[in-house]
């Protein structure tokens, strides 16, 4: 059975989301973070970065999010949470997953610190990350038209900074985090 290495406070809740729409059955291994049990031995063996999540499905062994989305994602074809291989549509999905993670969550750190985002770090300001998404988005109700894990990852940094007291939102963002927050396993991130 997939096993799941959660924490409630951590980015484990996405994985959570992820496993509860594809359908899966797994098991949720909690870690405990005042113990530090992220950074023992037992953890770095799964993850040698010691953070949540991580994730055991039989012989295969995985770390970020993004990485474990996109494997779920095709492990469960019949949640129809990816555009298939021959899709067209799978190159902006691909693309969307990967700014999830390199450029729209860091943009997102720095706004809530409040720290500045010089351009010769990796990423943009959340200003620009916040503009990609919402032309990625466009008219449609999620990125790709039909819910997708691209709408795990980059709806969950949106639900978030609406969570932790980001500004409001243009209506069309609102609207967009509204409509994750109402999917019911949308309740993992939620907090
Ligand atoms: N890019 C990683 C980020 C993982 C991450 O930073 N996890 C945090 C929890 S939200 C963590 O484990 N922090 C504990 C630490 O670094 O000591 C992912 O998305 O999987």
């Amino acid at each position: 059975m997939i096993k799941l290495y959660f924490n409630p406070q951590s980015r484990a809740t996405i994985t959570k989301w992820m496993l509860d729409e594809c359908g899966a059955t797994y098991e949720l291994v909690p870690v405990d973070f005042a113990t530090r049990e992220h950074k023992a031995p037992a953890f770095l063996a799964v993850n040698p970065a010691g953070k949540l999540p991580a994730m055991v499905d039989g012989d295969v062994r995985m770390f970020e999010n993004a990485a474990i989305c996109l494997y779920l994602a095709d492990k469960f074809p019949d949640a129809h949470l990816a555009p298939p291989l021959d899709s067209p549509e799978r190159g902006r999905y691909l693309s969307l997953m990967v700014y999830s993670t390199s450029q729209l969550e860091p943009a997102m750190g720095d706004a809530l610190l409040k720290l500045e985002t010089p351009p010769s770090r990796g990423w943009t300001t959340f200003d620009v990350a916040r503009s990609v998404v919402e032309q990625e988005l466009g008219d449609k109700p999620y990125l790709l038209g039909e819910f997708t894990a691209a709408d795990i990852m980059i709806g969950s940094m949106f639900i978030w900074m609406r969570r932790f007291g980001g500004p409001k939102e243009s209506p069309r963002l609102e609207a967009y985090v509204d409509r994750l927050l109402a999917r019911p396993h949308a309740a993992a991130v939620r907090g």
